[in-house]
């Protein structure tokens, strides 16, 4: 973590205590539930997720930074040549798109499939559509990101299919103000 400042890491640390209403020195969903940004995301419930690898149900203060790290908008030092040893921010693109693809590839076999496309694009458009258009907007989705024809996006389909969108921007939520 030492791409984090002391100034922020300490906001973190408010921030991780604040939503620790009991003073339990580790955080549950319900209490992740309570950022309004995850609340209002469409994905809100699959990042929250993420927090809470390998089914454990709580999360301490190192795992709530880690996670959060990747949110942390690309600071503009950031695009500066780094060191080949310097490990990678946790806040670069790379490990943005990373991360949001490990929202769509639930079983972790580092392939979208069809299924899983659907299941976003249900969380991400919302109830006005009709689920002959939630799948034919599947269908023309993975289509579309699918170059090598196997029926699924892999994570490099799903980088180049990205790259025209501001990902970073996307993923940049502002949970520390
Ligand atoms: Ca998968
Ligand atoms: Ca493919």
């Amino acid at each position: 973590m030492q791409e984090v400042s002391q100034a922020s890491l300490a906001r973190l640390y408010q921030r991780f205590r604040a939503l620790d209403k009991n003073k339990k020195g580790y955080l549950c969903r319900v209490d992740l539930q309570q950022i309004g940004a995850l609340a209002v995301n469409p994905l809100g419930d699959r990042i929250i997720d993420s927090f809470f690898p390998e089914g454990s149900h709580i999360v301490d203060f190192p795992g709530f930074a880690r996670v959060l790290a990747h949110f942390r908008p690309v600071e503009e030092e950031d695009t500066r040549v780094r060191d080949a040893k310097e490990p990678e921010p946790l806040n670069s693109r790379m490990n943005k798109l990373r991360f949001a693809f490990q929202l769509y590839d639930l079983d972790r076999d580092g392939k979208i499939s069809w299924d899983e496309m659907l299941q976003v694009l249900r969380l991400m458009v919302g109830v006005q559509v009709t689920e002959e258009q939630l799948e034919s907007i599947t269908d023309r989705t993975v289509q579309e990101a699918d170059e090598d024809g196997d029926g699924a996006v892999s994570f490099l389909e799903f980088v180049k299919s990205l790259e025209k969108m501001n990902i970073e921007q996307k993923m940049s939520i502002r949970i520390l103000k």
